[in-house]
């Protein structure tokens, strides 16, 4: 009769008894039911089992094999817990009577840009959206007029999940929800007027002027007859509230498939004057604040008839903006946690010069 399957319980039994760490929980599996483990070794020797008793032996090692795997898991919670209270036990005590520093906590730079932006633009009559991270393909890219296997889409890798949903690239993902919001504006001959800001996530090398998260500001405006000169005055008006000195801007033709005409607003550099410099890549300026006029496809898309109505569009980078804003030349800054730094951008400098 094959007895070795009792003599393992045994074994296992006994050295699980001395077991006191969740290392030596998975050491255990390893010695029994890994690839060499004891287990293994016994369904080796079922080999020299006679073939009378093989059906009984092969039934007892299954069985042995299954208890071993309860066990280890039953080990694995119970250490767990057991390592959690320790740490909870030799937490240092709390102490409710400590006084409370008035001066803890601050705002974060971008929080703070971001309320100045939203301060100018609420004063011209836009309202502030919210819209979530998490998007479908649909929104982030389709209702944009970037079709699937667009080549636009490159630019934009990004983070699926298996939902089939994904991480929003770009606060144009919004478009089509907040133009469907206010299309009724439209009706009754108001414009659609509206910003939103938002985290944007992409697959992205990192560098001075790159993050795979940060942020950006949308806005748009729809109504009848509206040109280009509304998108530079609300571009101009905004960057110089924000800015509160003269800024050197230029503007250029850019490609967005959901623009038509479509332009790059940059500006110049305000960490090295326009030298070039790692902030802004040698170049001399930033790319700030891509725009352009909504192309039809996207008004239809929401259900607006391009016929009727036009608009401007434009994806302000709100990061970019905070770092030219406080002389930040590392965009890598804001996503750090580093609160040293992070707390010296109080309300109260806020308007400090940025190449002081
Ligand atoms: C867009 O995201 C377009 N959705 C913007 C747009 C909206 C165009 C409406 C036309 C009409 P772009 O990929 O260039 O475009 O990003 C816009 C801005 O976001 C950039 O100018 C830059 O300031 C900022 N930005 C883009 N990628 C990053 C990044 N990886 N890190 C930090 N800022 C970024």
């Amino acid at each position: 009769m094959f007895e070795k399957p009792d003599e393992l319980k045994e074994l296992f039994n006994s050295k699980s008894k001395e077991i006191k760490a969740v290392s030596d929980v998975e050491q255990l599996r390893i010695e029994f039911l890994g690839k060499k483990g004891f287990v293994s070794g016994l369904m080796q020797e079922l080999r020299n089992v006679p073939n009378e008793h093989k059906k009984e032996a092969g039934q007892k090692i299954n069985e042995i094999k299954q208890y071993i795997e309860n066990s280890i898991s039953e080990k694995m919670e119970e250490i767990k817990k057991l390592e959690e209270k320790l740490l909870i036990d030799s937490a240092e005590a709390y102490d409710e009577s400590m006084p409370v520093s008035k001066d803890m906590g601050s705002y974060h730079p971008i929080t703070l840009v971001k309320r100045e932006v939203e301060e100018i633009f609420k004063g011209m009559g836009f309202t502030v959206e919210d819209y979530s991270e998490i998007t479908d393909d649909y929104n982030c890219f389709e209702a944009l007029n970037i079709p699937k296997y667009h080549p636009a889409r490159d630019m934009q890798d990004t983070y699926y999940l298996s939902s089939n949903q994904l991480l929003k690239t770009h606060t144009s993902a919004a478009q089509n929800t907040i133009l469907r919001k206010y299309k009724s504006n439209l009706d009754s001959g108001n414009p659609i007027r509206a910003i939103f800001p938002g985290r944007c996530f992409r697959n992205e090398k990192i560098d001075a002027c790159h993050e795979n998260t940060f942020f950006q500001m949308e806005g748009i405006m729809v109504d009848k007859n509206i040109s280009i000169s509304n998108l530079i005055y609300f571009m101009k008006t905004m960057l110089s509230e924000v800015f509160k000195t003269d800024i050197t801007v230029r503007l250029r033709p850019g490609f967005f498939p959901f623009v038509e005409p479509g332009f790059e607003l940059d500006i110049q550099c305000l960490i090295c004057n326009g030298k070039g410099c790692p902030s802004c890549k040698d170049s001399g300026w930033l790319e700030l604040c891509p725009c352009g006029m909504i192309h039809p496809n996207v008004l239809t898309a929401a259900g607006i008839d391009p016929e009727e109505y036009i608009g401007f569009a434009f994806g302000l980078g709100l990061t970019r903006l905070a770092m030219m804003r406080y002389g930040v030349n590392d965009i890598r800054l804001f996503n750090s946690g580093n609160l040293r730094e992070l707390s010296q951008f109080t309300e109260k400098n806020f308007s400090r010069p940025v190449n002081e």
